[in-house]
């Protein structure tokens, strides 16, 4: 496969260039490559995560709230689970409402136990930081121009600028966990790659709060006036969603706006119950379902958010993306230690598999909560047909809770 890739046009040969050499070159200090790092870095592989923005602009996105067992268990592994287990929040299920009333789906009668872990996204991104801080690995942080090349060949590279200084990175492999905009899945020749695409015709503007949840666990609203989600961060911290149009701007949701819309979209008690107060965060986020095939590129591999989304409704994205990282590090230690390449052979087939039963899980769960227009008054009728039958038939809430808490690892092995 030729997936050769000229320098950026950023890069001029006459000034001088830092060299250095790891075994892994992680792009991108989100969730995928910090996890990732901290996992090669207890197997003894040497890595440099390189981040375009700073610190601070990592942690200020507020986004996933919800973690599956299996993500839960890496953190463990990666010996960052500690205070997750103290401060996060167990919760063995969630309420669906549709036509003013509440059901709850009981995900531990549902599936034998399982329960999902409430902790921010910014909390674990927070932890798997000063883990990696603690151990002194190195992150670049604000790099500028980060560029990737020659990862059809056994010596890929990487490039890029920092406070004017060039450097260039020699690795045995590179990881893209760059996100959706990252460089690295732009930089796969477009013969190379087929990428899959759906986008939605509406936004979930959310909102974060200093104010008790309304209540203990999460409620997943389909009402004719749109979806709402009520989620939390802590017992005195709520994250809450409406479905908007894509075209509504920002400044056009004021608090007010935002709280009495909500209540309109809930059940009367918690209507009732629900606490207002100033936003501390808002911010309108687009819905996508995306995948990429294949998710290696010779010597480079695409992880999370780089190489898939999914809306957030079944909150799958940052749990997928634990699970790409957990086989790509192990794929990668059974190269450096077992020099085996099995594990990155199969790498793509693996993850893909696992990927496209969450993206078939979150555009379903999408399509029954939310308020299509073009579906008309009929596509309501439906909608709550299709919610009355799930959670009345035990083998239609099974199939929702074994889902939401995540298949697992070796399902339909
Ligand atoms: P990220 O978090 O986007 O991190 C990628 C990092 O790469 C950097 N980067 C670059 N670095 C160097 N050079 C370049 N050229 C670069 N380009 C980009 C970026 O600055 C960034 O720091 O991807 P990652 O690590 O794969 O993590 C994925 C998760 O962030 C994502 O899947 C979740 O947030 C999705 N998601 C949810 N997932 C769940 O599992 N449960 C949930 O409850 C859940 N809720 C959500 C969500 C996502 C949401 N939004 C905003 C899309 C709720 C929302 C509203
Ligand atoms: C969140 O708390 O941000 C959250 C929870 C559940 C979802 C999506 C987002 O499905």
């Amino acid at each position: 496969m030729g997936t050769s890739v000229s320098a950026s046009p950023a890069f001029t040969t006459d000034i001088s260039m830092k060299k250095q050499r790891v075994q892994v070159a992680i792009i991108g200090a989100g969730p995928s490559g910090l996890l990732l790092g901290q996992l090669l870095a207890r197997s003894g592989i040497d890595a440099l995560i390189i981040e375009r923005q700073s610190p601070d602009y990592v942690l200020g996105r507020i986004r996933a709230g919800v973690l599956e067992q299996v993500t839960m268990d890496l953190l463990d592994e990666a010996g960052v689970g500690e205070r997750m287990h103290r401060e996060g929040l167990v919760h063995g299920g969630f309420d669906m409402l549709f036509k003013g009333q509440r059901h709850r789906i009981d995900l531990q009668q549902l599936t034998g136990g399982k329960q999902v872990m409430v902790y921010g996204q910014t909390e674990v991104t927070r932890d798997l930081r000063d883990a990696r801080q603690a151990a002194g690995l190195r992150t670049v942080y604000s790099a500028e121009h980060v560029s990737v090349h020659d990862f059809d060949t056994a010596a890929p590279r990487v490039r890029y600028q920092v406070g004017g200084e060039q450097h260039e990175v020699e690795c045995d492999f590179i990881a893209g966990c760059d996100g959706f905009h990252g460089v690295c899945r732009a930089s796969v020749p477009s013969g190379a790659i087929t990428e899959y695409e759906k986008v939605y015709p509406f936004g979930w503007l959310g909102v974060l709060s200093d104010t008790p949840p309304v209540h203990h666990e999460l409620i997943y609203a389909n009402s004719p006036r749109g979806f709402a989600l009520c989620s939390q961060r802590s017992q005195t911290r709520s994250r809450y969603y409406l479905q908007v149009p894509l075209t509504d701007k920002l400044e056009s949701w004021s608090d007010e706006a935002f709280w009495d819309e909500l209540r309109l979209r809930l059940d009367p008690a918690a209507r009732d119950h629900l606490v207002t107060g100033p936003s501390i965060e808002k911010s309108i986020a687009p819905l996508r379902s995306f995948v990429t095939e294949p998710m290696r590129f010779g010597r480079m591999f695409l992880a999370g958010d780089a190489a898939h989304i999914v809306p957030p409704t079944g909150a799958k994205g940052l749990n997928l993306a634990a699970t790409d990282v957990k086989y790509l590090a192990g794929a990668l230690l059974e190269y450096f230690q077992e020099k085996s390449q099995a594990g990155i052979d199969g790498y793509s087939e693996r993850c893909l598999r696992r990927v496209w039963r969450a993206e078939r899980f979150s555009w379903w769960f999408t399509s029954l909560m939310h308020r299509f227009p073009e579906n008309g008054e009929i596509g309501q009728k439906f909608q709550e047909a299709e919610l009355d039958y799930l959670i009345h038939s035990q083998a239609g809430a099974r199939s929702v809770a074994e889902n939401y808490v995540g298949l697992a690892l070796n399902f339909g092995e």
